[in-house]
């Protein structure tokens, strides 16, 4: 089979982005109530502000955002998350990223599988939040083995979809008719079962272990726990949850409201009690529930060089040391304000981010600097000329504190617990079978491309004179 009768890898993953939308709004409806508010939103925020508009459709960025989403899923062994990072390959997903949540009390490490490249990205940016349970941080030995043994046993993948990865690897592709069989296979693993594979008393000793214990080893698979729409301003859907009937945690997360956006700013509803069973005596079933499943949104706003994402992680620091916001939202007006109030030392213009070298841009001729013939300008003149025009890059990956605050505030407080830091990349890379990409890297190699187009035309320009 010629390789050109393969689906692109950027499609099936927008497929598959979509029939995981259409799972969860039938699973949980308050997420199909969250999307409608976010499209709302968005459409008022881009009708106010015509210039916003512009350049979103001018930077390629304006049609993939009312598709945009996130989800995220918990798994138990190292075999799912290696067969899990071969199913998101056949989408065109790899792996960015290592964060470390035992600092923030819960037993995970985790990745983010998106896809990379500028186009790909413009085409449909879905990204899966992926963590592997940590048991080595569970100090009870024998519960330890209990859990080991549940995950053992437990088949997350159908047959179906991982004869149609090794058919992808080995041919280089999926045809039509494999690419949406592999969609509706692949789904199954992030479906919600409501009957669980253990027993309510295990299910209770692994609970009091740690809630996300529980979650990850009683059940038959890693049932995706949000799913996270892109919005324009956060502000407003916060804003508008309540009469939407939706509950939002008390603050947002990350950086304060700005006039220009960095990194990721978040936000959720608590997760839903829910109705299970748990297997009982003799093929009798026994009446539970379990709280796992929440929803998300988000803001994206500019990625930041290593020094700009020093100077937020260094912000953050001093006003947590200030002030905590406490899960019940009894100091979230006070930690809003010393937030907004520490963040004034972060620059608020574009121009001023770019020049101190804060953030990634991505550069641009403008219709002046297409028609110039004969000049050979450095970058600052030529911007100054208005000869080259600057975009923000979209940041595109996650925050660990602020993803400590979104497991947190759906595990409830109880679930604050201390483990002894301890990141640990190597064992997650082995686990994984593959290296993290390293997303700085990334958006540098975007902003060298753009820089290198526009120079090279002005100076191809100036070479014909
Ligand atoms: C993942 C929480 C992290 C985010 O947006 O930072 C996350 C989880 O609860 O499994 O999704
Ligand atoms: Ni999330």
């Amino acid at each position: 089979m010629k390789a050109n009768s393969y689906v692109r890898a950027d499609e099936i993953r927008s497929g598959f982005s979509a029939a995981m939308s259409a799972m969860y709004r039938d699973e949980v409806p308050a997420y199909g109530t969250l999307m409608a508010l976010v499209a709302d939103v968005n459409d008022k925020t881009l009708a106010a502000d015509p210039q916003m508009k512009a350049r979103l459709e001018a930077t390629d960025s304006l049609d993939r955002i009312s598709e945009e989403r996130h989800g995220a899923i918990r798994l138990g062994t190292p075999e799912e998350l290696s067969m899990m990072r071969r199913v998101f390959a056949v989408m065109g997903m790899a792996p960015v990223g290592y964060y470390d949540l035992s600092t923030a009390g819960v037993p995970v490490h985790s990745t983010a599988f998106r896809p990379v490249g500028a186009e790909s990205l413009s085409r449909n940016p879905f990204r899966v939040f992926t963590s592997l349970l940590r048991l080595d941080l569970i100090a009870d030995e024998a519960l330890r083995e209990e859990a080991a043994a549940v995950l053992a046993a437990r088949r997350i993948f159908t047959d179906e979809a991982v004869r149609l990865v090794e058919k992808a690897e080995r041919d280089g592709g999926l045809n039509e008719t494999d690419a949406a069989r592999f969609v509706t296979e692949a789904l199954e693993t992030f479906r919600w079962h409501d009957r669980a594979i253990v027993s309510a008393d295990l299910y209770r000793r692994l609970h009091d272990a740690h809630r996300l214990i529980a979650d990850v080893v009683s059940f038959k698979g890693p049932h995706i726990n949000h799913l996270t729409p892109r919005t324009l301003d956060i502000d407003k859907v916060q804003a508008r949850m309540p009469q939407e009937g939706i509950a939002p945690k008390a603050v947002v997360e990350g950086p304060p409201t700005r006039k220009c956006p960095i990194l990721l700013r978040q936000t959720s509803f608590k997760a839903l009690e829910e109705a299970v069973s748990f297997i009982g005596e003799d093929g009798s079933w026994q009446k539970g529930s379990h709280t796992a499943r929440f929803g998300e949104i988000e803001q994206r706003g500019i990625a930041l060089t290593p020094k700009g994402r020093a100077l937020y992680d260094r912000l953050l620091a001093e006003t947590r040391a200030h002030v905590r916001p406490a899960a019940d939202g009894s100091n979230a007006a006070e930690y809003e304000a010393a937030l907004a109030d520490v963040f004034k030392a972060f620059p608020d213009d574009w121009d001023g981010i770019r020049k101190a070298r804060l953030g990634y841009f991505r550069y641009s001729l403008t219709e002046k600097g297409k028609a110039v013939t004969g000049r050979n300008a450095d970058l600052e003149t030529a911007i100054e000329a208005g000869l080259i025009q600057f975009d923000p890059i979209v940041y595109e990956d996650f925050l660990p504190v602020s993803a400590a605050g979104i497991f947190q505030s759906n595990l409830g407080d109880d679930a604050t617990q201390d483990f002894v830091a301890s990141p640990n990349q190597v064992m997650f890379e082995r686990d994984l079978g593959a290296s993290v990409l390293d997303e700085f890297a990334h958006y540098a190699g975007i902003e060298r491309a753009s820089l290198e187009m526009c120079l090279g035309i002005v100076n191809m320009a100036a070479a014909a004179e």
